[in-house]
């Protein structure tokens, strides 16, 4: 670590002293403790946009435009790490389900959540540790319902369930749940088409949704058909 201009730079770390006026700039590196003077070798790049889109970084004399990618040119961030661009620099954060190893987040290990109870396994099943996740496996004979659990039977493959006809069946652990299909109405054990009872004129009501209705009839529930009669009546 060095201390330069009331600054803690780690080791490797550099720092631009800009000289404003003269448009001087001198470059100092941290190394074995000590700042040392960094001979300006480096020819900046001609800057496209506009003066004040133009940025000063405090670690190097060359400025570079507002939304420089940093990330681009050298990527620091190591195993299990990805860069962020910022204004004025990167940094490096773990990808998910990893965590730093070092305060600069560059290199990141996994996390085991089996080991660390970070996990959400539930029920009939094994939590696994794998690189930058987990996953719970059933038991040896389960059935696997989600990610997270497994059954010991599925009374929607066997036909040991009680749903109706139109609804459609979800394993569940210790069970299997009801629920009617889009365009039918009821509590999953019975069902119902929602025309079911609303065709009028004799229509009948074709599931889901659409009453068929008798000749001379029209509309949703078959409810125009005795105007469009009354006028052909009166055409003869
Ligand atoms: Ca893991």
């Amino acid at each position: 670590m060095c201390l330069f201009s009331e600054q803690t730079l780690v080791e490797g770390q550099r720092c631009a002293v800009h000289h404003p006026t003269a448009g001087l700039c001198q470059l100092f590196e941290c190394r074995d403790r000590t700042m040392h003077r960094i001979p300006s070798s480096e020819d900046c790049a001609q800057l496209t946009c506009a003066e004040s889109d133009r940025i000063t970084l405090t670690d190097r004399c060359c400025r570079v435009c507002r939304g420089h990618d940093f990330c681009a040119e050298e990527n620091i961030c190591a195993d299990n790490s990805a860069c962020v661009n910022l204004d004025a620099g990167s940094s490096c954060s773990c990808k998910n389900g990893f965590r730093p190893l070092r305060e600069d987040s560059a290199y990141c290990e996994d996390i085991d959540e089996c080991a660390e109870g970070r996990h959400y396994c539930r029920e009939n099943t094994q939590c696994v540790n794998t690189a930058g996740s987990f996953m719970c496996i059933c038991h040896t004979g389960f059935i696997r319902i989600d990610d997270y659990s497994c059954t010991e039977h599925d009374e929607c493959a066997s036909g040991q369930h009680s749903c109706d006809e139109n609804a459609l069946c979800f394993n569940t652990v210790g069970g299997h749940s009801c629920s009617c299909k889009p365009g039918y109405t009821g509590n999953g054990t019975v069902c119902r088409a929602l025309c079911d009872g609303r065709c009028l004129n004799g229509g009948s009501c074709a599931s889901p949704n659409i009453c068929v209705c008798p000749k001379g009839f029209s509309g949703q529930n078959c409810e125009t058909g005795k105007i469009q009669n009354k006028a052909s009546v009166c055409e003869v």
